[in-house]
């Protein structure tokens, strides 16, 4: 029988993701199961931030066998020391939609008297079960340009070229993404640790 995952997140984009990563797993999202609600983000790292929605989740679901896993994430550019970071999500502002901030990103950079920018992706997984919590982390290093292309992945991904490539991941196919990204790195580490859990 499959080990059953259940996501604790609110992003579409990464439950596509993590479901084409997790081939062999039964992966649900918790909105599958109890009333989606809302979760204050309010830790310092990628890693606390991960903590706190596994940690949240768990709680919630109320139920002692589950293996919750969330994923904290964005996108770090060096010409503007390292922003949006934690705040990728509300970069635009809190309610933002990934247009909105994708737009907002591309702007700063121009402001900040760039075209182009070295940047990375950063993803913290955290795994919580009844025994306690476990966190890994992926990255993905790119540069970060203002004239978005293409339109797959979610987020920021029209404007971000990973190292080696030319295109962006809107451009590029999301199995190639998914070998190179932040998120599949991490979940690469992610699985050995579920697949020692009971
Ligand atoms: P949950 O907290 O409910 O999981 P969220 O979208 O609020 O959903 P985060 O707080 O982790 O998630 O913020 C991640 C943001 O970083 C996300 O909204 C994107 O803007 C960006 N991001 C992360 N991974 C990305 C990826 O693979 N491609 C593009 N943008 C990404």
């Amino acid at each position: 029988m499959s080990k059953k995952i259940v996501l604790a997140t609110s992003n579409k984009g990464k439950v596509v993701e993590i479901k084409n990563m997790m081939d062999g797993f039964l992966v649900l999202n918790y909105t599958d199961i109890i009333a989606p609600f809302h979760i204050e983000e309010d830790g310092s790292t990628f890693k606390d931030n991960a903590i706190i929605k596994a940690k949240a989740v768990f709680e919630a679901l109320g139920d002692d066998e589950a293996i919750v896993l969330s994923d904290d994430s964005g996108i770090c550019v060096d010409v503007l020391g390292g922003a949006p970071g934690i705040y990728s999500a509300r970069y635009a502002g809190v309610g933002a939609n990934d247009k909105e901030n994708l737009q907002k990103l591309v702007e700063s950079i121009k402001a900040a008297g760039f075209e182009s920018s070295p940047a990375h992706y950063t993803a913290a997984i955290a795994i919580a079960t009844k025994d306690g919590i476990s966190t890994v982390h992926g990255h993905m290093y790119g540069t970060a340009i203002t004239t978005p292309r293409g339109d797959r992945g979610f987020g920021y991904d029209p404007m971000f070229i990973p190292e080696g490539f030319e295109n962006t991941l809107g451009e590029l196919d999301d199995e190639v993404k998914n070998k190179i990204s932040h998120r599949g790195r991490a979940l690469e580490l992610a699985k050995v640790i579920i697949n020692t859990l009971y």
